[in-house]
């Protein structure tokens, strides 16, 4: 992860706050005590507060969702997929297409981020030579399509989602934020694809997709009105930056540099656009690139969208989806949004997953 300097939290996080359950005495004729209950979930269906209005929680850092979905909360933006909004976007599905979102698990290769390459090995039954099965070493949930979960990046000073700490996170003592969280739930809802690669092309604007260069949140909202598509709360936004068509006609020596080196562009990472996808109150974003935002940051870049989504919001990234054959489809019928669902592997206490997406039109 880029270095990134961040400001000094104002608050620091609460760790989450356990009421201890009192027993009612059984009192002959006593009138029963009310139930000591936890603190009422807002109902995500309702209307979320503003980016201006973060935080809601007394001591949480200024542009953190702590709170917002409860105390005990660890699906964040997912909650806003309710059962309305799942039974709205499923009326979406028309013509019947299915798009499968996975890339390949061994693509990109040489994997990025100092990922690993996994071994794949098929074992046949001593007993039973008609039986096989498989088993996969070295596997890197995160090395192919995959979803970050929200324990994946913590913010370096206000700490993780909801102010959980980290002896509660996985791999120091706990599971809790885990991709688990995400798989036991599961994702279904409105996706909103925004074709920016193609935009780019329309308007004459060439991106290098070798090197960490910003696209600025303007193109992205005149990308979206091009379209004429809007962001309604609890849309799954994916945008197709042109990164994985780039990555997939690269010679065999710039996919071993990219592995050496990863410098990839992205979405501007910054406080703005956080504000953006919080304030048209989105479930998770999704790219078709390493990163959702460009990565190595510049010196004078000192924001990440990671700290911004994953820890404040509670807002899961997805990076390297491939949107290739959704997008062509999109732009036959000029309709770009859809039905999709996505079921992570329940991966106790893991950090990401492939999505195992599907777009349905
Ligand atoms: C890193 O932060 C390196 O990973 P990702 O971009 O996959 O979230």
């Amino acid at each position: 992860m880029a270095k990134a300097k961040a400001k000094k939290s104002q608050g620091g996080a609460k760790s989450t706050a356990r009421r201890s359950k009192r027993k009612v005495a059984a009192k002959p004729k006593a009138r029963a005590r009310p139930r000591v209950s936890k603190p009422a979930r807002r109902d995500a269906g309702a209307p979320l507060p503003s980016y201006a209005a973060l935080p809601v929680r007394a001591g949480a850092p200024p542009g953190a969702a702590w709170g917002v979905f409860g105390d005990d909360d660890e699906v964040g933006t997912i909650n806003l997929l309710t059962p309305e909004r799942v039974r709205e976007a499923a009326r979406l599905v028309r013509s019947g297409k299915v798009f499968a979102l996975n890339l390949p698990i061994n693509v990109p290769d040489p994997p990025l981020f100092t990922r690993g390459r996994h071994q794949h090995h098929i074992k046949q039954f001593a007993e039973f030579d008609f039986v096989l099965d498989d088993y996969l070493d070295n596997f890197y949930p995160q090395a192919s399509s995959q979803w970050d979960a929200l324990c994946h990046v913590k913010h370096p000073l206000l700490g993780a989602y909801n102010g959980i700490p980290d002896r509660e996170i996985t791999g120091r003592g706990g599971t809790r934020l885990g991709i688990d969280n995400l798989a036991r739930r599961g994702i279904a809802g409105r996706g909103v694809l925004a074709d920016l690669a193609r935009y780019h092309e329309r308007h004459g604007k060439s991106i290098d997709h070798a090197r960490s260069e910003i696209i600025p949140l303007e193109d992205l909202e005149a990308t979206l009105a091009e379209q004429r598509v809007k962001l309604t709360p609890g849309t799954i936004l994916l945008i197709r930056t042109g990164w994985l068509q780039f990555y997939l006609s690269a010679s065999a020596h710039l996919k071993e540099e990219l592995a050496r080196e990863t410098t990839v562009p992205g979405i501007e990472g910054t406080a703005r656009t956080a504000r953006f996808f919080w304030d048209h109150h989105l479930a998770a974003v999704a790219a078709d690139s390493p990163a959702l935002e460009n990565l190595p940051k510049a010196a004078d870049e000192q924001d990440l969208l990671h700290f911004h989504l994953l820890a404040l919001f509670g807002m899961p990234i997805g990076e390297m989806w491939n949107l290739e054959a959704l997008a062509a489809d999109c732009v036959t019928d000029k309709r770009y949004e859809f039905f999709l669902t996505s079921a992570p592997l329940n991966i106790p206490g893991g950090v990401g997953s492939p999505p195992n997406a599907l777009a349905i039109k």
